[in-house]
């Protein structure tokens, strides 16, 4: 189970019980032979001192050569194999109950859906690597194993003796050590944390071109989350580290302002170009705690095709948030552009809508090993933002949904689905039937949704936004049963499969 070395000692069954036993079978073995050689040399010396006594000698020695021979042999074989027997019989029995330690720790963490999500390099790990407390060794695999069941001891580093108990379950205080990502030496939380390191990860990546409004987006989510729904859950929220705490700093202030800070891609490539803001949830139902990781990516990774590091979080994400400006659809920006305002014109992202989906698809291609035909099944929520602006808000927000449910509320019941079907229509109507049907194609689990996530023109005053909660819930209901059952303001029905893009209705 321990296939890298680490810096602890093995427990006797695992290394020395049996070179304890080797050196006890050959002791025997060549105590047996010594004698023999002994018997030998009697002989060899008794043939100076005359022949009777050499007759005598020979007769006496060969005799007990023989007895050696033959009873020693015997007795060493039994001997040898009662000890080989004792040793089996403890070793299974320490076996056992390893198996069995190791078996209940690994299904601990794959029933709660523990891993390490690396909020830097985006590499996906069991557990983390933990740090000794006392030396500082880093114990990659701290997990029962041949270095121990419960605990195992460090062997120190850089030729320290060390002698630290570690523990190496989760039921005794494992996760409360302090710890590092083992792909690139990022340190985790601390044993400070009262959470620990061992955490179930919530991995939403929101994705999009440049000057979508994903940064404000998700300054709009994570202010209305953790103010709102948050306390009315009665759950807690404890930023991952201080520098998600400044970032949540920065996000209350853009929100007070109505701004967003520009996401760079940063030039230093040891930088990465996904930020993550991350932050533990933490209630009744909630065992273990969440750790809530929302990635916030520049958009002109997906205009320049260019990023620093693979972004592996696409790997095991549970949700994926899409985000497309309006304005950038030429039809829909020639049509509405006397409307916009000045700041709304300097912040339209001119990136092509099918070109950003197509890099996205094949990012995610790259990172799943994907084949073209193969339907993903992570919820997918493509939101069209911006409504505010322009008068979008009659044709896909509140407005336009509230008034055909009120035209023929027979047909159409469901508020989330009549903006799905009107999103759609609307993208299809303005020449993005490819782009609509591309997501169709790729994923099981998509719906359209219509929001606004500054709710006005950008400086204009502090956030209002309108639909950014709703898509986040759709992805979570999926993502966290426990939690979908708790965070419910909103039902969502089943997406029926969909014909061009649009869903059929049965
Ligand atoms: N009217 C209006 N404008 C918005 C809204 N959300 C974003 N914007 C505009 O879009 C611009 C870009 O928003 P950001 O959130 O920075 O966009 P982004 O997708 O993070 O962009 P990059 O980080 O550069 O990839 C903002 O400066 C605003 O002008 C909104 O809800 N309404
Ligand atoms: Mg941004
Ligand atoms: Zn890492
Ligand atoms: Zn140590």
């Amino acid at each position: 189970m321990n296939r890298q070395p680490q810096p602890a000692q093995k427990k006797y069954f695992f290394e020395k019980g049996y070179k304890d036993l080797k050196n006890t079978i050959k002791g025997a073995w060549i105590r047996n032979f010594e004698s023999i050689l002994r018997c030998r040399d009697r002989i060899s010396a008794a043939a100076e001192k005359g022949a009777i006594r050499t007759i005598l000698s020979f007769i006496q020695n060969v005799f007990s050569m023989f007895v050696i021979s033959v009873c020693g042999t015997l007795i060493t074989v039994l001997i040898s194999t009662i000890n080989i027997i004792i040793l089996l019989v403890c070793a299974c029995a320490v076996y056992i109950v390893l198996l069995l330690v190791w078996a209940i720790d690994r299904i601990y963490l794959w029933k709660n859906k523990i891993f390490v999500a690396c909020d830097q390099c985006k590499e996906r790990s069991l557990i983390p690597a933990y740090i000794c407390p006392n030396c500082g060794a880093k114990h990659t695999k701290l997990v029962p194993g041949s270095y121990g069941i419960f605990k195992r001891t460090c062997s120190g580093t850089g030729g320290q003796v060390c002698g630290e108990k570690l523990p190496a379950t989760f039921f005794n205080g494992r996760q409360k050590l302090a710890a590092e990502c083992p792909a690139c030496g990022n340190p985790l939380t601390t044993s400070n944390s009262s959470i620990g390191n061992e955490t179930r990860p919530i991995c939403i990546p929101v994705v999009g071109g440049r000057s979508v409004g994903k940064t404000a987006f998700i300054t709009a989510f994570s202010k209305e989350f953790i103010e709102t729904v948050v306390p009315s859950k009665s759950w807690e929220v404890e930023f991952y580290n201080r520098e998600k705490a400044a970032i949540y700093k920065e996000i209350e202030q853009d929100y007070q302002t109505g701004s967003t800070r520009m996401t760079a891609r940063s030039n230093d490539l040891n930088q990465a170009s996904a930020i993550s803001f991350s932050f533990f949830l933490k209630g009744r139902n909630l065992k273990p705690p969440r750790l809530i990781h929302i990635y916030d990516i520049a958009g002109e990774v997906f205009t320049d095709n260019s990023e620093n590091e693979v972004q592996k979080q696409y790997e095991y994400c549970q949700g994926i948030v899409l985000i497309l400006d309006p304005f950038s659809i030429p039809e829909i920006r020639y049509r509405y552009e006397e409307l916009l305002e000045p700041e709304d014109i300097a912040g339209i992202g001119n990136a092509n809508i099918n070109s950003i989906a197509d890099t996205f698809f094949n990012k995610l291609r790259e990172v799943i090993g994907l084949s073209d035909n193969k339907l993903l099944n992570i919820p997918i929520a493509v939101v069209i933002n911006k409504i505010d602006a322009a008068g979008l808000n009659q044709d896909i927000g509140e407005l336009a949904v509230n008034k055909l449910k009120k035209k023929d509320p027979e047909k159409y019941k469901d508020f989330y689905d009549v903006q799905d079907y009107l999103c759609r229509k609307f993208l299809i109507e303005n020449g993005m039937g490819n782009f609509v049907n591309g997501i169709c194609n790729k994923f099981k689990n998509n719906r359209f949704f219509a929001c606004s996530a500054i709710g006005h023109t950008r400086d204009k005053g502090s956030y209002m936004p309108k639909g950014i909660m709703a898509p986040m819930e759709w992805i979570f209901r999926y993502a966290d049963p426990k939690i979908g059952k708790v965070w419910r303001n909103n039902e969502f029905t089943k997406v029926p499969f969909a014909v061009n893009g649009m869903p059929q209705e049965d």
